[in-house]
């Protein structure tokens, strides 16, 4: 196995970085094999505060300048994403684990977000609406918002701020960044190349954007500073329940994109080969360490034992192993704390009378210090307490169902809902999901698993995942103000609902 390090200062020095530190105290490792990349100092809560500040007196420029013109700072840092895409994927992977197709797919996730922001930046519009006052005249007006404060986690250490930062500066916003501890070289990597397409620019002020390399009182800081108008926190249910009182406190802004414990029904009508390559993407993909990760199937009564055993030979042949060699499709996961709670979730498992397929430890030579698994399918008898909880690792648990309420009804009774799916060919049976009395998420697929959003839709989820909404769609409005003006031409003054007064 070469060395990830050696492979992380060469990845660094093609975007535009130097010798990463290794004198602070945020030691970065790769999962892969356990060796340092980096170790960097720590921001401090009075270091966020000196970033806003200086992002908030960017943004006061910023805000004049044209939404177009604004748009062609993403544009060009879309055009530089394209360029350093293979070095950015390399950075990716080593930080995360992510395989390489996963991780090419999250920059180009990126470089789909940039475009859209482009399009967007000339499409900032409101709406003009009839008045019940003659001579008046009701309009709606955008404007930019302030300082837009993102933390993100590490199992997509760069799209998810892409989805923030793409639409926030076009926006007229101004970015602080508070990246996941573990990947801050891929943070520090978009900044540099972010600098790079600003430094080509004329109008965009210094401070326009940061990164805050720190600790979970960086994003506090970010949460109870009054000049971030906008608290952008994607991660654990746990941090955003931590996170939220901060910004509620102020009333200020919030968008939350938190856990999932994400389910899919599987109707007898279903195309099995289909679903079985959906689930097995959406389960094992990333190593079960996606916010939008399938854990709970539903299998109806009639083909269940078809399709698990169908699962559990696929299962058992998934190549686990270097995320950097091309036919390994799952990596290791991020720390031993991951692997703890996968074993003990395992082992909840198995004492609630579920059958666990998979789930050992797998050694990979060379890489004695990465956590590697083998996915776990696991037939449940019921949905356990455990089965309600989401355990960020590569373990699938399957429940059987007989009529469609039934699995319906199982499948809402979690405190999450982000994200969500139904194999069927049944036309009746999916219209059901998706109506008001069918699943409750957020994003809710037929014949396609719950994980792999493209960006064009809006992404996030409902109850304890979080209830913001990111990328694409109307997703943009959550970066801006809304002005409502209402304009009178006549020479009269009716006031409205018909009041009178002098
Ligand atoms: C996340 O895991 O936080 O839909 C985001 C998906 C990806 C994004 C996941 N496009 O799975």
């Amino acid at each position: 196995m070469t060395s990830t390090a050696a492979a992380a200062r060469r990845l660094l020095a093609e975007l535009g970085l130097g010798e990463p530190s290794t004198a602070g105290d945020i030691v970065v490792r790769s999962p892969i094999d356990g060796e340092v990349l980096a170790a960097l100092p720590a921001a401090s809560p009075a270091d966020a505060r000196a970033a806003v500040a200086a992002a908030h007196a960017a943004f006061l420029h910023w805000r004049m300048v044209p939404a177009p013109r604004r748009g062609e700072l993403v544009r060009r840092f879309g055009e530089i994403l394209r360029g350093h895409k293979a070095a950015l994927a390399g950075l990716v992977t080593l930080e995360t684990g992510k395989i390489r197709s996963e991780a090419f797919g999250e920059v180009q996730e990126m470089i789909d977000m940039c475009d859209f922001a482009v399009g967007l930046s000339r499409q900032l519009h409101g709406l003009t609406i009839a008045s019940e006052r003659p001579g008046h005249r009701l309009m709606e007006t955008w404007h930019p918002l302030g300082v837009c404060g993102v933390v993100t986690a590490f199992n997509f250490p760069v799209a998810v701020w892409a989805w923030n930062a793409a639409l926030a500066l076009v926006c007229g916003d101004a970015v602080v960044w508070k990246p996941a501890q573990k990947t801050p070289l891929t943070a520090l990597a978009c900044q540099a190349l972010l600098a790079e397409a600003a430094a080509e620019l004329d109008e965009v002020p210094a401070g326009l954007t940061a990164v805050l390399v720190g600790r979970r009182e960086v994003a506090a800081a970010l949460a109870d500073d009054p000049a971030v108008a906008l608290l952008s926190a994607t991660g654990s249910c746990a941090m955003g329940r931590a996170l939220a009182p901060h910004v509620a406190a102020r009333c200020g802004k919030s968008l939350f994109e938190l856990g999932g414990n994400n389910g899919m029904i599987v109707a007898p009508s279903a195309d099995l080969n289909l679903a079985l390559r959906a689930i097995v993407f959406a389960a094992a993909g990333t190593a079960g360490q996606r916010c939008t990760t399938l854990r709970r199937l539903f299998i109806h009564d009639s083909i269940a034992d078809e399709l698990l055993a169908r699962l559990a030979r696929t299962y058992a042949g998934l190549p686990v192993g270097d995320p950097r060699d091309e036919d390994i499709l799952v990596g290791p996961l991020i720390d031993r704390t991951a692997l703890v709670a996968q074993q003990t979730a395992l082992a909840e498992a198995a004492a609630d009378g579920g059958r666990v397929h998979g789930g050992e430890m797998i050694a990979v030579a060379g890489a004695e210090q990465g956590c590697y698994v083998r996915p776990a399918l696991v037939e449940m008898p019921g949905q356990t307490l455990l089965v309600c909880r989401e355990t960020f690792a590569p373990i699938l648990y399957a429940l059987r169902y007989r009529d469609l309420d039934e699995a319906i009804g199982l499948h809402n009774a979690v405190p999450q809902g982000l994200a969500s799916a139904i194999f069927t060919t049944d036309l009746r049976e999916a219209e059901r999901f998706l109506s008001a009395s069918g699943s409750d998420c957020g994003i809710a697929n037929v014949n396609v698993g719950p994980s792999g959003a493209e960006i064009g839709g809006a992404f996030g989820g409902e109850k304890e995942s979080g209830g913001g909404r990111e990328a694409g769609s109307d997703a943009w409005k959550a970066y801006m103000r809304r002005a409502t003006n209402t304009i009178n031409y006549s020479h009269d003054l009716p006031l409205a609902q018909g009041v009178q007064f002098v």
